[in-house]
């Protein structure tokens, strides 16, 4: 079975962190129904991270802050509830990974939170797929990616967002949540 983040570790009990998974899942991953098919269900949000991400919190402070991609997933899962909606948080070192999971949430999640990490500034492929799945999509950066290194400030990624959230740490993931409900609600989904 594909795997995401502690790939070898036992996952979170609470959280999976495939992306999209199939419908014949275990019994406490969100139900994959979307865009309101059944109002009961709370809209699945896919939040993926790319390469490097998990060494979060062990390196570069100054850059990146002292949280762990742990607290990052408690953050979104705390505020996915808060919204009323579900979170499926992955992270992979692969690119074809990553693309596979944004084409797998075609047809099942109802939006994808995305930081795509260094990928953001090289994938064309990471891009096409994007732009293919037609979901609602909020990139974010913890980093201000514009005050950084000049190779930093283009992200193929951004051209297939519907926003960018960059520069405002680990909240960024919050407020993507946030703009995604909002999102949600303007497409009249629950
Ligand atoms: O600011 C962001 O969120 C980035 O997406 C992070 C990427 C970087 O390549 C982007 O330009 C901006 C890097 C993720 C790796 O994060 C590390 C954290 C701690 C130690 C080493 C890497």
């Amino acid at each position: 079975m594909a795997r995401g983040r502690g790939a070898g570790k036992p996952a979170s009990a609470a959280r999976d962190r495939r992306a999209c998974p199939p419908s014949h899942g275990r019994a406490r991953r969100p139900a994959l129904s979307r865009n309101g098919s059944n109002p009961l269900t709370p809209p699945l949000i896919a939040v993926l991270n790319g390469p490097n991400l998990n060494l979060l919190g062990t390196r570069q402070p100054e850059v990146y802050g002292r949280a762990t991609l742990d607290d990052v997933e408690a953050l979104c899962a705390e505020t996915a509830e808060a919204l009323g909606l579900a979170i499926d948080f992955r992270q992979t070192n692969g690119e074809g990974e990553l693309i596979t999971w944004v084409q797998e949430c075609r047809g099942r999640a109802a939006g994808i939170i995305i930081n795509p990490a260094g990928y953001s500034h090289t994938s064309i492929a990471l891009m096409d797929s994007l732009k293919a799945v037609d979901l609602p999509i909020v990139e974010v950066h913890i980093s201000n990616i514009h005050r950084r290194e000049e190779f930093r400030h283009l992200s193929y990624v951004s051209k297939a967002a519907t926003g960018v959230i960059a520069g405002l740490g680990i909240q960024g993931y919050a407020l993507a949540l946030r703009a995604m409900a909002e999102l949600l609600a303007e497409r009249g989904e629950p």
